[in-house]
């Protein structure tokens, strides 16, 4: 491995609107990477008061498709309490979906009017209630197929190249997200604007729906759904269920193909362990409230069976709980 690269904030910093990041995760620390890339001057809000206010680098393992040259950077940002009081214009909250919300109420008062807000949790249930917490601020949606993991405090692998789709979330910015992409989409990471972000959401929360509870009950890998018959059949059988409930609730679209969507993402990712299997097998909470967990709120608030999901809500909770113990 080369020598660490030391990634220069650019001139024009100074001149750029300061993001705030929330949650120094993989994807917090990976965003805040990107967008310092392109010489915004990037805050990480941390939890933990001891680093915080301080100059410090992330370690960035770029992907080649980053076009970064380098093996490893030093990445410079600013760290800072949550509990600071500089009032925040953009944030791009990067907690998993279960921490969302205690982590904004904590910032909420520093949030400024008309600030822009980007949500970038995989599942749903939690936008509205975001909008109602903030509701002086533009809300949006971000949906990423970016893969990345920590290795190590403010150490992060950018280990898979996607794109990330980015919608306002309705009712809440009256103008769209592409404004937002010209700042977000600056750095080495695609940004792509997308009118109606809500079917995105739904297609993505479908295909978690189907491929999340059964590896991470199973132990087993994306692929195996596809290639182990008994598994095979349970994750037919769940399709199917995903497609009624989706039929039901008015996406007649989505039903159609689910199956075949979650197919080709489950043979896509074959070598995976899923994030709701790495949460389940490290003891920690999983995204589950915000995946099954509110399709079947959906599908009870509209008289729709949903069984085999149900199922798979509960057995996924105890395996929490049994963990958490
Ligand atoms: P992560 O667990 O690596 O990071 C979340 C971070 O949020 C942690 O560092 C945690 O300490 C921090 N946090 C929690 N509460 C906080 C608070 N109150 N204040 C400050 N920080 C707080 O998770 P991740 O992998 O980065 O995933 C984040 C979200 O992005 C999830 O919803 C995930 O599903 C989604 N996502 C992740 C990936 C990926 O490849 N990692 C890809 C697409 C989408
Ligand atoms: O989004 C994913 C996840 O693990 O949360 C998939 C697409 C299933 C990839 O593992």
């Amino acid at each position: 491995m080369r020598d660490n690269a030391r990634m220069q904030e650019t001139p024009t910093s100074a001149t750029r609107t300061a993001w705030h990041v929330l949650g120094a995760g993989a994807m917090g620390c990976l965003w805040a990477c990107s967008l310092a890339s392109a010489g915004n001057a990037v805050r990480l809000l941390l939890r933990e008061p001891p680093a915080c206010g301080s100059d410090a680098s992330i370690t960035l393992i770029p992907h080649p498709a980053d076009g970064l040259r380098e093996e490893t950077l030093l990445v410079p940002v600013w760290l800072e309490a949550a509990r600071d009081n500089a009032p925040i214009a953009r944030l791009l909250a990067c907690t998993k979906a279960p921490d969302l919300l205690p982590a904004l109420e904590h910032i909420a008062p520093r949030i400024a009017d008309g600030a822009a807000v980007v949500l970038l949790q995989n599942g749903m249930g939690f936008h509205a209630a975001v909008a109602s917490l903030l509701p002086r601020a533009r809300i949006f949606c971000a949906l990423s197929t970016e893969g990345a993991y920590r290795e190590g405090s403010l150490h992060v692998r950018h280990a898979g190249s996607g794109e990330t789709l980015l919608g306002a979330f309705p009712g809440s910015a009256e103008i769209g997200a592409t404004e937002l992409v010209g700042e977000l989409g600056r750095g080495f990471l695609p940004v792509r604007a997308v009118e109606d972000i809500i079917p995105a959401l739904w297609a993505k929360l479908a295909v978690n729906c189907a491929i999340n509870p059964l590896t991470a009950l199973h132990g087993c890998s994306n692929g195996e759904l596809l290639d182990r018959p008994t598994l095979r059949g349970e994750f037919d059988a769940l399709c199917a269920e995903i497609a009624a409930v989706l039929a039901g609730l008015g996406h007649p679209g989505l039903a159609a193909t689910v199956a075949a969507d979650a197919t080709r993402v489950a043979r896509a990712t074959a070598a995976n362990r899923s994030s709701m299997r790495q949460d389940l097998e490290a003891g920690r909470r999983s995204e589950i409230g915000f995946i099954t967990g509110f399709l079947c709120q959906q599908a009870q608030a509209a008289g729709l069976p949903c069984p085999l999901n149900e199922a798979l809500l509960t057995a996924v909770r105890q395996r929490e709980q049994a963990k958490q113990a």
